[in-house]
C-alpha cells in the first residue's frame, strides 16, 4: 500500500511517518490506546467527538528505530511501524500481542462466468468476490482468538471463521447466519486470545469489510474501497477493560429515565385513539405492568412525519394525559423520509432551505417510503439536525415522552440511494457512500438534541440503525426479526455482541416482529426479553396478536410473571446504568466478559449475564422442559428455590413452560423494588435487599429518575457489603438526594429491617 518506511518525526504523543507513496500517523492516546491513520484529516470523525483521552500527558517513552521499523513504546506496550505501514504490537515485556499478517491474501479464483450464471439462474447464494480493496489490514491470527462485538450483526456470539460488511441494512428476509450485514454498522471488534486482549475500532463510515478468519487460517482483515486508514488499537487484560476505553472513545449510553427500564407495548399499529385506550385498558385490568405505549406509522396523517391523523387521533394532548394519569409514557415512530407535498409545511420549509439531500446536478433527490414519493433531510448538515431537533415539539407539546427512529439505514422502496448523492458532511460536501452508515446515527442525535431542548428530561430515543459511538444519543431494537425460535436464539447473541460493542441499551421485538407468534414461542421470548434492557413485546401489521392476553389466561398468568420480575429488578438495573455511564461495562454480558480464563465460556450462546450477579440460562427451543446450564467458577443459587449449588461444572436443569432458569452469584446483594403497575405508581420508602450467603459489595445508585439534576450531585448513593462471617453494612455515601426510609434485608427466609444512623451508617447479623 504505502511502499517502504523512509523516516519518522516525533511531535508530542504524535509519531509521523513518511513511506514511499504517502504518510502516516501513529498517536498513542493512553499508554494501551493506539491511533494508527493515514489519510485525510479533515473527514471529521462521526464516532469519536470528545474523549477522555485528549488529556495532554507524554505518553511515548521511547521512539526508536530498529531491524524492521520504528519502535513507539509507552510504560505499557510498544507498536512496531514497518514498511507498507504495518503495525506490531506488544507488551511492556516484549511479547505479541497482535501482529501483522506480512503474506500475500489468498485470492483464489472462483467460479467461471458460466457456472456462475448457471447458479444464479436458478437463484443460488454467489459467495463475493475476492477482492483487494484499497484500504486493507491483515493481522494474524496466532492462537485460539475469539472475535467479539461487530455490533447487531446475526450469528453466533464468536466471530470468528464469519465476515461481514458494514453497511447498514434493511433486509426483512428472516435473518441467517449467512447474512453480511443489518441495520447498524459498529466496526469494532475485541479479541480475546492466550497472548491478552484487544480491542480494534476502525473509524470509517465507509462501507466496510470485516473477514475474520473466513478467508483464511492465518489471519483476519478489515477493508475500505473509500476514506481513510483510521484504526484505534486498545490493549488489555481483559474485555471489561477494552470496553472501558473503547467507551472512553466513543460514548457511553447516558442514565436513562427510570420508566424506560419498564415493560413496553406496541404493535404496527395501535391506529386509533380507541384503540390505543383499550391496549391501556387491557394492561391496566389484567395487571400487566407496563410504562409504555407505542404508536407506529399509523398515528400520523398519511405517513407524514410530525403530524397526526386528525379523525382517528382528535385530540393527541387530551388521549396522552389521560394515558399519563394511568401511568403510561407514548412513544411515537418517526421516519427521516419527508413527503412531497404542496403545502406540508416540513416539506415546504426544508424545500426553501435546501435541507435535503439532492443529486449531483443540485435537484432534490426523490425516493419513494411510506408516504410515497420522499424526499430526505441532510443530517450530516448541522443546521438540518437543528431544524429536525425544533420539530420534536409538535411531539413533545401533545405529550409524548420518547421518539422512536425507523427507516433510517436510509431504507428506501426504489432501490439504494445512488453512492453519489450529495449529504453533507459538517460543513463538507460528502456523498451517500460516505454518509450511509451515519445517517441514522445524525438523526438519532438531532433526535436527542431536540428532545433535550423540548422537555428537559434524558431524552428518550430508539433507532434501527446506529454507527459506533450511538449509544451517547439513543437506545436501539434489533430490527425486524421473526416470529421463529432461530430467531429467539438468535437474539441471545445479537444482544451479547451489541453490549460489547458499546450499546448497552438494547433489546430485541419481543415475541418475533415477522411472521406468527405461538404461545409456547411468546412464553419463551419473555422469559428471555425481561431481561433485556430495552423490554418490548412488538410485531408486524400482518402477525397475529401477541399482546400479553393474546393466548388465553395460563399464557398470560406466566407472562405477567415475567413482567413483575423485572419491575422488582428495576433497581438493579438502574444501579447497572449508572456502572455504564461511568465505565462502560454493559448491562447484559456475555458469560466471557467476567470468566475469560474459562474457556467454557468463550462461546455460550444461550446463557447470559445480568450485570455481574445474575445469569439467566432461558430455554430456547420449543418442546424442551429441561437444559443444560453452564454454571462459571464459585457458588450460585438457584433464584428460584435458593439452593446452592457449586459451579464450574455443567447441571441439567428442570425447565417447565413458567420457568427461566436464573441463578445469582454468591455474595450478591441484589436490590429489589416491590412489583408496581408502571414505575412510580408507588413511593418508594424501602429498599429491599435479596443477599446470598458469601462475600460482596454493591453500589445502589438512586435519584429522580428523570433529570440531569444527578450531574449536579442530587442523587443518593449507598455501599452496601456482606462478610463470610454474616456480617452486613449499610453506608449512604452521598447524600443529594432523598434517602430511603429502612432497608429490608432478606437472606434464606429471615428478614431483618434497618434504619440508617444519623451518619448514615447501619449494620446486621445475617447469619
Ligand atoms: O417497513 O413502521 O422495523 O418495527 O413496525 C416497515 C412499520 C417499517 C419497520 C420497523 C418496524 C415497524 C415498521 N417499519
Amino acid at each position: 500500500m504505502l511502499g517502504k518506511l523512509l523516516d519518522f518525526k516525533q511531535e508530542g504523543n504524535r509519531v509521523s511517518f513518511r513511506f514511499e507513496k504517502g504518510e502516516g500517523s501513529l498517536t498513542p492516546l493512553k499508554e494501551t490506546v493506539f491511533r494508527v491513520f493515514s489519510g485525510d484529516s479533515t473527514i471529521p470523525s462521526k464516532a469519536v467527538e470528545k474523549t477522555e483521552h485528549e488529556a495532554g500527558k507524554a505518553l511515548c517513552t521511547e521512539v526508536c528505530r530498529e531491524e524492521g521499523g520504528v519502535r513507539v513504546s509507552t510504560r505499557c506496550m510498544s507498536a512496531l511501524v514497518g514498511d507498507d505501514f504495518s503495525v506490531d504490537f506488544y507488551w511492556a515485556d516484549g511479547s505479541p500481542v497482535c501482529r501483522e499478517y506480512r503474506g500475500e491474501r489468498t485470492l483464489s479464483k472462483g467460479l467461471g462466468e458460466e457456472e456462475r450464471e448457471l447458479m444464479a439462474g436458478e437463484g443460488h447464494f454467489l459467495a463475493e468476490e475476492k477482492k483487494r480493496h484499497k484500504i486493507e489490514v491483515l493481522k494474524a491470527i496466532e492462537g485460539d482468538e475469539c472475535f467479539y462485538g461487530l455490533g447487531d450483526k446475526t450469528g453466533f456470539l464468536n466471530k470468528r471463521h464469519y465476515a461481514y460488511d458494514m453497511w447498514n441494512t434493511d433486509n426483512p428476509d428472516p435473518q441467517v447466519d449467512s447474512f453480511r450485514a443489518l441495520y447498524k454498522s459498529i466496526p469494532f471488534f475485541m479479541a480475546r486470545t492466550d497472548r491478552g486482549d484487544y480491542g480494534i475500532f476502525f473509524d470509517t463510515t465507509y462501507k466496510s469489510v470485516f473477514d475474520m478468519g473466513k478467508e483464511s487460517r492465518d489471519y483476519y482483515y478489515f477493508a475500505a474501497d473509500e476514506g481513510n486508514l483510521d484504526y484505534y488499537f486498545i490493549g488489555g487484560d481483559t474485555l471489561p477493560e477494552i470496553l472501558t476505553e473503547y467507551t472512553a472513545l466513543t460514548g457511553r449510553a447516558p442514565l436513562p429515565q427510570l420508566w424506560t427500564l419498564g415493560y413496553h407495548q406496541s404493535r404496527w399499529s395501535y391506529k386509533t385513539e380507541e384503540e390505543v385506550q383499550y391496549i391501556g385498558n387491557m394492561l391496566r385490568k389484567l395487571r400487566v405492568p407496563c410504562d409504555s405505549i407505542h404508536l407506529d406509522i399509523d398515528y400520523m396523517e398519511r405517513y407524514k412525519v410530525f403530524t397526526w391523523d386528525k379523525e382517528r387521533f382528535p385530540d393527541p394532548k387530551r388521549l396522552l394525559s389521560h394515558l399519563g394519569e394511568e401511568g403510561f409514557k407514548i412513544v411515537t415512530i418517526i421516519d427521516p423520509g419527508v413527503k412531497v407535498e404542496e403545502g406540508y409545511p416540513l416539506y415546504e420549509e426544508g424545500m426553501k432551505k435546501g435541507y435535503f439531500v439532492t443529486a449531483p446536478s443540485g435537484e432534490t433527490y426523490v425516493n419513494a417510503v411510506w408516504p410515497g414519493d420522499s424526499v430526505f433531510p441532510d443530517f450530516g448538515n448541522p443546521q438540518v439536525r437543528a431544524w429536525w431537533a425544533r420539530q420534536q415539539k409538535l411531539l413533545t407539546s401533545a405529550g409524548v415522552r420518547g421518539v422512536w427512529n425507523d427507516m433510517n439505514e436510509p431504507a428506501t422502496f426504489r432501490g439504494e440511494i445512488p453512492g453519489d448523492i450529495v449529504f453533507s458532511d459538517e460543513g463538507q460536501k460528502a456523498d451517500h457512500t460516505r454518509m450511509h452508515n451515519a445517517y441514522g446515527h445524525l438523526m438519532a442525535k438531532a433526535t436527542y438534541e431536540g428532545l433535550k431542548e423540548a422537555d428537559g428530561r434524558r431524552p428518550f430515543v430508539i433507532t434501527r440503525a446506529c454507527y459506533a459511538g450511538t449509544q451517547k444519543y439513543s437506545t436501539a431494537w434489533t430490527g425486524d426479526n421473526h416470529s421463529i425460535w432461530a430467531h429467539l436464539q438468535m437474539a441471545v447473541p445479537q444482544l451479547c455482541n451489541l453490549s460489547l460493542s458499546g450499546m448497552p441499551f438494547v433489546g430485541t421485538d419481543i415475541a418475533g416482529f415477522g411472521s406468527d407468534a405461538t404461545p409456547e414461542l411468546l412464553l419463551r421470548w419473555v422469559e428471555t426479553g425481561c431481561f433485556s434492557p430495552l423490554f418490548r413485546n412488538h410485531c408486524c401489521l400482518s402477525a397475529v396478536r401477541q399482546e400479553p392476553w393474546a393466548f388465553g389466561k395460563d399464557v398470560l398468568d406466566i407472562y405477567r410473571s415475567y413482567v413483575e420480575l423485572r419491575y422488582t429488578l428495576i433497581p438493579y438495573y438502574y444501579d447497572l446504568f449508572r456502572e455504564e455511564e461511568q465505565t462502560g461495562r454493559p448491562i447484559l454480558r456475555p458469560l466471557v466478559f467476567h470468566y475469560e480464563k474459562d474457556p467454557e465460556t468463550w462461546e455460550t450462546n444461550d446463557q447470559f449475564l445480568i450485570g455481574d450477579r445474575l445469569l439467566a440460562a432461558p430455554v430456547l427451543q420449543q418442546g424442551v422442559r429441561r437444559r443444560v446450564v453452564y454454571l462459571p467458577e464459585g457458588t450460585w443459587y438457584d433464584f428460584w428455590k435458593g439452593e446452592a449449588i457449586e459451579g464450574k461444572r455443567a447441571i441439567l436443569q428442570e425447565a417447565p413452560l413458567d420457568t427461566c432458569p436464573l441463578y445469582v452469584k454468591a455474595g450478591s446483594i441484589l436490590p429489589r423494588w416491590p412489583v408496581q403497575q408502571y414505575v412510580g405508581e408507588k413511593e418508594i420508602r424501602e429498599l429491599i435487599l435479596d443477599i446470598y450467603p458469601g462475600e460482596g459489595s454493591c453500589l445502589h445508585y438512586r435519584d429522580d429518575g428523570e433529570s440531569f439534576g444527578y450531574r449536579e450531585g442530587a442523587y443518593a448513593e449507598y455501599r452496601f457489603e456482606v462478610e463470610s462471617s454474616g456480617r452486613f453494612t449499610a453506608e449512604l455515601l452521598h447524600a443529594g438526594y432523598t434517602p430511603y426510609e429502612s432497608l429490608l434485608l432478606r437472606c434464606r427466609g429471615k428478614e431483618i429491617r434497618l434504619s440508617l444512623s444519623g451518619e448514615g451508617k447501619a449494620e446486621a447479623k445475617l447469619w
